[in-house]
Formats: C-alpha cells, sequence, structure tokens
C-alpha cells in the first residue's frame, strides 16, 4: 500500500511537469519567433482586405455595367418612339391629302358632267374620238367592208375605244343606223343570247324589251345563232363567228 502510493505521487508530479512543458510552448514560441507571428498575422489581414476590394471592384463594373445598357437601350427607346411619331405624322398627311384628292376628283367629275350636258360639247368630244354624233348619241360606223370582223372582235374593237356594240332600244335610233347603214350590208349589233338561249340581251346586260326589229321568222337560232346583225332595216340571229361589220356606240 504504501508502495503504490509512492508510485502515484511519482505520477502527478511526471503529469504536473508536461503541463509546464506544454503550457510554456506558445509564450516560448511567442517569445522565440514574435516578428514571424505578426507578419503572418498582417498577411491574413491584408489577403481578407483584398478580397474585399475584389468583391468590391466586381459589384461596381456590375452597377456600370447595367447602367450603361440601360442607357442603350433608353437610346434606342427614345429612336424608335421618334421614328414612330414621324411614321404617324406622314400617314396623317397622306391622309389627309387622299381625302383632299377625293374631294377635288368629285369637284371635277361634277363639273365634267354638268359641261358634257351640253351638245356642242359632247359632238366635240365625241368628233375629237374619230365618232360621229347624232342624236344625242356618239356613233363609231364601221362598215369597211374589208374589215369585217366576228361579234367578239367587233366588240374588242369598241371596247378599245371606250365604247361597246351598239345598243337599238328606240325607234330613233333604228331610224339612224337605217340612215348610216348602206344596202345588203351587214352590221353586229350589241345583242346576243349566248348565256341562255332564247334569252336576249343588250351587251350593258339590259333585257330586250319593244321595240324589236325582227326580220319575220326570226330569231331562228338555225345551227346555232346567237348574236344579232342589223340587214336592211331588220333584226337576225347569225353565228357569232360569221365576220360582219359593226357599229359602236360612246356613252357619255
Ligand atoms: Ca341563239
Ligand atoms: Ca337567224
Amino acid at each position: 500500500m504504501a508502495e503504490n502510493i509512492e508510485i502515484q505521487e511519482e505520477d502527478n508530479e511526471e503529469e504536473e511537469g508536461d503541463d509546464k512543458i506544454y503550457g510554456n510552448a506558445e509564450t516560448t514560441a511567442q517569445q522565440k519567433h514574435p516578428r514571424k507571428i505578426r507578419s503572418v498575422r498582417r498577411l491574413y489581414r491584408l489577403v481578407g482586405m483584398g478580397l474585399g476590394l475584389l468583391c468590391g471592384v466586381q459589384a461596381l463594373l456590375n452597377i456600370g455595367l447595367r447602367l450603361s445598357l440601360y442607357s442603350e437601350w433608353t437610346e434606342e427607346k427614345n429612336n424608335l418612339v421618334h421614328h414612330l411619331d414621324h411614321v404617324q405624322s406622314r400617314y396623317d398627311i397622306l391622309t389627309e391629302q387622299k381625302d383632299q384628292c377625293g374631294l377635288n376628283l368629285d369637284h371635277l367629275q361634277s363639273r365634267y358632267n354638268k359641261l358634257i350636258e351640253h351638245d356642242d360639247i359632247k359632238r366635240t368630244l365625241c368628233e375629237s374620238h374619230g365618232f360621229t354624233f347624232a342624236g344625242d348619241v356618239c356613233y363609231y360606223i364601221a362598215t369597211v367592208e374589208v374589215d369585217w370582223r366576228t361579234w367578239e372582235q367587233s366588240r374588242q374593237y369598241c371596247r378599245d375605244k371606250q365604247s361597246d356594240l351598239i345598243i337599238i332600244n328606240s325607234k330613233e335610233k333604228q331610224d339612224f343606223v337605217n340612215t348610216v347603214v348602206k344596202r345588203n350590208q351587214w352590221i353586229w349589233l350589241g345583242l346576243t343570247d349566248t348565256d341562255e338561249e332564247g334569252v336576249w340581251k343588250w351587251v350593258d346586260g339590259t333585257p330586250l324589251t319593244t321595240p324589236t326589229y325582227w326580220l319575220p321568222g326570226e330569231p331562228s337560232n338555225a345551227g346555232e345563232e346567237d348574236c344579232a346583225v342589223f340587214h336592211n332595216g331588220e333584226w337576225n340571229d347569225k353565228s357569232c363567228f360569221e365576220p360582219m361589220c359593226w357599229i359602236c356606240e360612246r356613252v357619255y
């Protein structure tokens, strides 16, 4: 027993000895290398400050970049708005000019209509286009027999002269044609039943009504005759493909 107590006392003495050794190690190191430790601490502080500075610079760069982009976008938006205003302004001006042209055109048409109410004006217009003015109607009398044409070709000739094949819807016009057409001449009229057999219509779309001047027994549609012709004061239906003379009528 006494021996054990002596051994424990020896161990305690040894542990107390170790604490003294390790507890004094740092103090000893500080005492031995004070400059080195201060340098390391200073280095840590400098590294920390550097990292903070870098973060700050990056934040400033981000803000600067965003401000730059916003500035460019704002300038582009302002340019677009300015351009849009300009286009709208031009559109308004053109719309106003269009409306003004419409008014001017209506005014001119009205004046033209009043002018051509006078027969002498009509006659002048008619004759200036190579037509003949008679009974308030303007005619182009194509009775040159060497230039016979089919019904469709004759009509196209009239259309090229801003007219159409003659419409005889009154006794006065029938009498006029009688006076200008020679005996035995065949003259195309603007009358056809091409759309529906037996239903005769003038080229302006109006149906055939009285008075009519068909030769007795006509229209016969003999061998498919769909176009009307004037011959010796009477009407007959003939094949539209036969060559004939024709008369154009121009309406003012
Ligand atoms: Ca027929
Ligand atoms: Ca016939």
